[in-house]
């Protein structure tokens, strides 16, 4: 048979990223004999017609909220020459809205809920059988698939997960080889090392994702058997970087940092390691474990996403996190002891919040010495169905009038200027001058810490200590905005009074961070052509770091 995948793309940076859904469900098609190809739609090249050509007895969409337009658009058109397509839909987002799409997306015949392998080969079988085509009754084997069956839309039994991950094939990164290098330089590669996640945060829905296939909540692939795909990787796509996608890359607790300090080792004894980045939680990482974090650096880790969310118990306990303020601190004070780049996850605001619980944040966020990143401080929940947190939104009658079940922000805030500061702050972070800020920052973080690594003296030093300093402005800056702006959303909002705040802080933060650019620039040109040991030696410069 003639199979199809499509994917639409996210936003930029993250066009290409890599699709390890779509990568997955190719590679047991076309294990189980079928002949597979997957599209890349954009919104200019939106491939309908290469398909229609291809003629696929399925069509396979992996869409998220606002890409699912894009991707039930080309299915439409598919299906307008092709009416006998069998149209399926999978992935985290479809899961969830499994119902409301076979209710309101004619072109859609059926939904995979949750993992996809077997659900995927079970249903390529039964649409092989052309007397099921048009939906017959074959499909009501297909367990953890939802279809139309008429007028009628039918849910299946659930899918039991797949026990033994590592008995699954790696993903078909040959149909995709162009993601791993599309965003420029070096190889880079998705790999996932486990699904599920032990966490309870109330905005995911990874572990009721588990649950709702009977569980368990969380199951790990063997350190050897991801070392073999990262030795794939190396030889055959010449990937000399990895983003371990795991929800949570030290779950399960004792076991899984057992696991992960295994996994470092092995990459290390097998000539695997490479820069990489992974999520982490601030209970798995506080008060630190110095030796598992060395493991992991040696075996490349560059970057922890570090989930915090919030600076207040009770948001804490809103969003259902494991990690106490204080662990939080513990964790981001280890990891700088560690020298090691973080960006933290941190949900400012949700539809509860007040402007006292955002002043508390800022307070927060300043004393762990992270409030300098735009992108931190301005996020506003994203509600999806499938997590608890959009189940109280939804209890507590807070979706706006206009609620589409593809808009992630249709909920009202119960204190008053609330929705005018979060949506004013989620279009700042857009701009073009926060955005670059944000990139510069991001980038030199990481080259600072690794600086720091070396135990800077002489110039480097003064050029690190400057960058620090230029840093903690920045963060006083983006302090004196929020909190600014928070007055006014409790005294009423005004939104030319809050453009005048915003033009100030453009008028500070940008000259502030080409002077951060171009001091850590020239270090990292010195450092470049004669080496850090060379920065080290040389005199720190007497005049002053950063403009006054
Ligand atoms: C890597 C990643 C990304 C990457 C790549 C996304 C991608 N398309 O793969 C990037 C950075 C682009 C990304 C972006 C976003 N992401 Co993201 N992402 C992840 C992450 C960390 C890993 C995904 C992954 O590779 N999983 C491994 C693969 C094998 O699993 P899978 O994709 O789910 O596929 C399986 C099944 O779903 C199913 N399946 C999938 N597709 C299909 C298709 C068919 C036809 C079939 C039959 C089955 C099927 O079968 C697969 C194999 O079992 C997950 C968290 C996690 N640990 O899962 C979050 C996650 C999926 N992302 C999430 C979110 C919120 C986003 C963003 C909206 C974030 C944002 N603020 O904008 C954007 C959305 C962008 C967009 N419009 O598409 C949420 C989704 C929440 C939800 N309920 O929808 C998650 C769950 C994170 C979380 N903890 O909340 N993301
Ligand atoms: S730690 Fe991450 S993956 Fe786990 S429940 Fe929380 S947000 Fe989801």
């Amino acid at each position: 048979m003639k199979l199809a995948l499509v994917t639409t793309p996210v936003y930029v940076p993250f066009q290409f990223a890599e699709h390890l859904g779509v990568e997955s469900i190719a590679r047991v098609w076309r294990e189980a004999g079928h002949e597979v190809v997957i599209f890349e739609s954009t919104p200019d090249t939106p491939q309908h017609e290469a398909i229609a050509e291809f003629a696929p007895d399925v069509l396979g969409l992996s869409p998220f909220d606002w890409g699912a337009d894009q991707a039930f658009e080309v299915a439409r058109r598919v299906k307008r020459t092709l009416p006998q397509t069998h149209v399926v839909v999978g992935g985290v987002w479809a899961t969830f809205n499994a119902q409301r799409i076979l209710e309101v997306e004619p072109s859609v015949d059926s939904v995979c809920i949750g993992e996809g392998e077997k659900t995927a080969e079970d249903l390529a079988a039964a649409v092989g059988d052309a007397s099921n085509a048009a939906g017959g009754p074959g499909f009501s084997d297909v367990a953890g698939l939802a279809w139309r069956d008429g007028p009628r839309v039918v849910v299946n039994p659930r899918r039991r997960l797949v026990r033994d991950l590592d008995s699954l094939p790696f993903p078909a990164r040959d149909m995709l080889r162009a993601r791993l290098t599309a965003s420029g330089g070096q190889a880079q590669a998705h790999v996932s090392t486990s699904r599920g996640c032990t966490g309870r945060c109330t905005f995911c829905c990874i572990s009721r994702l588990c649950l709702a296939q009977g569980g368990p909540i969380w199951r790990g692939r063997s350190p050897e058997r991801v070392v073999d795909e990262l030795e794939i990787l190396r030889r055959e796509y010449s990937v000399r970087g990895y983003f371990f996608t795991d929800g949570n890359f030290l779950d399960p607790g004792r076991v899984g940092r057992e696991r992960a300090a295994r996994l470092a080792e092995l990459m290390v004894e097998r000539h695997v390691e490479a820069p990489f980045f992974a999520f982490m939680c601030a209970d798995d990482l506080a008060p630190g474990d110095p030796r598992l974090i060395e493991g992991l650096i040696r075996a490349g880790l560059r970057k922890v996403y570090l989930g915090i969310e919030a600076g207040t118990p009770e948001t804490l306990k809103l969003y259902g996190k494991r990690a106490t303020c204080q662990q939080n601190r513990e964790a981001v004070a280890f990891l700088e002891k560690m020298a090691l780049p973080l960006e933290i996850g941190f949900i400012m605001f949700h539809p509860w919040v007040t402007a006292a619980e955002v002043r508390e944040n800022v307070r927060f966020l300043m004393e762990i010495n992270q409030a300098h990143l735009l992108s931190s401080l301005c996020v506003t929940l994203e509600a999806y169905e499938g997590s608890a947190i959009m189940d109280r939104i939804h209890a507590d009658g807070l979706l706006r009038k206009d609620w589409d079940y593809r808009q992630k922000y249709s909920y009202r805030f119960g204190q008053t200027g609330m929705f005018d500061l979060s949506q004013n702050l989620r279009a700042l972070v857009s701009q073009l001058w926060a955005r670059r800020i944000d990139y510069v920052l991001k980038q030199w973080d990481m080259w600072v810490a690794h600086g720091r690594s070396h135990r800077a003296d002489g110039y480097a030093k003064w050029a690190l200590d400057g960058y620090e300093q230029g840093r903690r402005r920045l963060s006083r800056l983006n302090e004196t905005f929020l909190l600014a702006a928070v007055d006014l959303a409790e005294r009423g909002w005004d939104q030319a009074v809050y453009q005048t705040l915003e033009a100030a802080l453009e008028k500070e933060a940008g000259p502030l961070v080409d002077a951060l650019e171009k001091l850590v620039g020239n270090l990292g040109q010195f450092v470049g052509t004669r080496g850090w040991a060379a920065a080290c030696r040389e005199p720190s410069p007497a005049e002053e770091a950063l403009p006054a």
